[in-house]
């Protein structure tokens, strides 16, 4: 896809983000908002992939670390033709398979997350025995920067530094906010990439709103061998409306009707 059809695509994207909360009710807008950008580029531009046979053997993965943002990857998986975008409608109903947290009843996702810390030791897995078995695919973590605090995934950016694993790319969706305030006023990650690079990580840090940038910087990570490499992604949570934009009370909260209204307002105006 090219630059411009991305970029509208990303605000078609926020809206349906924000269309299918409401619907339900319940689910989590800010980190879905924030990371519009960092799905549309993989998916739209840098994933070998069959969305309609979704276990191809030669796919890359997308591992969903920070699981609580299915508004953004079940509209990315539905726009790229993994289910329907009809079936959208159904987020977080009682018998659906689109719930609130990803699970691989879903075609196309590739692990169950919900609880943090764990996609990128998944990720080193499967990086691994990609390797093993002699395949070139590449191996995507998308992780939340309040996750980073999780001791689990520094035991992880380790294993995958000694296996040298130059197939794994965790992109840190860094929205300086988690459930409850300012990251780094909650435990502080700084100086982030310095930690990943101590680590033995290759390191870029973009604008993660940025289609230009974002592309560029898987560019780089398919160039690299021998380390895996971060894309440290600056976003705002809430991108895009100005009501939510930064704000934690966002997190984990949907849309009425009167705040759709408003929000579906100021995506067009700024469109
Ligand atoms: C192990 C674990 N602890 C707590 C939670 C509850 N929880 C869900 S989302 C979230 C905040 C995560 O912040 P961040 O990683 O920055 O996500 P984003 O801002 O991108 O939504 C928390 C604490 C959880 N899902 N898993």
């Amino acid at each position: 896809m090219d630059i411009k059809s991305l970029k509208k695509k990303a605000v078609d994207f926020r809206r349906q983000i924000l269309e299918t909360l409401e619907a339900a009710g319940s689910g989590h807008p800010g980190g879905s908002l924030s990371a519009v950008e960092i799905f549309l580029v993989l998916y739209g531009c840098q994933l070998k992939h069959r969305p309609a046979d979704p276990c191809w053997d030669d796919r890359d993965r997308v591992i969903v670390s920070k699981g609580h943002v299915t508004p953004v990857v079940y509209v990315t998986l539905a726009n790229f033709g993994y289910f329907s975008k009809e079936e959208l409608k159904t987020f977080r109903k009682f018998g659906s398979r689109l719930q609130g947290h990803v699970h691989t009843k879903v075609p196309g996702v590739e692990f169950n997350t919900g609880s943090l810390g764990h996609g990128l030791s998944f990720a080193n897995g499967v990086a691994l025995g990609a390797k093993m078995r002699g395949k070139n695919f590449k191996v995507y973590c998308v992780m939340g920067d309040g996750e980073l605090q999780e001791g689990s995934v520094w035991e992880a950016a380790m294993t995958a530094a000694h296996h040298k694993l130059d197939n794994v790319c965790a992109v840190v969706d860094y929205n300086k906010v988690q459930e409850n305030g300012p990251t780094n006023e909650i435990k502080n990650l700084e100086p982030l990439a310095q930690k990943w690079s101590a680590f033995g990580w290759h390191v870029l840090e973009v604008d993660g709103h940025s289609i230009e940038a974002l592309k560029a910087a898987f560019d780089d990570f398919n160039a690299v061998r021998g380390r895996p490499t971060v894309i440290i992604a600056n976003t705002f949570k809430g991108r895009g409306i100005s009501f939510m934009e930064g704000k934690c009370a966002w997190h984990g909260k949907a849309p009425n009707k009167e705040q759709l209204a408003m929000a579906l307002r100021e995506l067009i105006d700024g469109d």
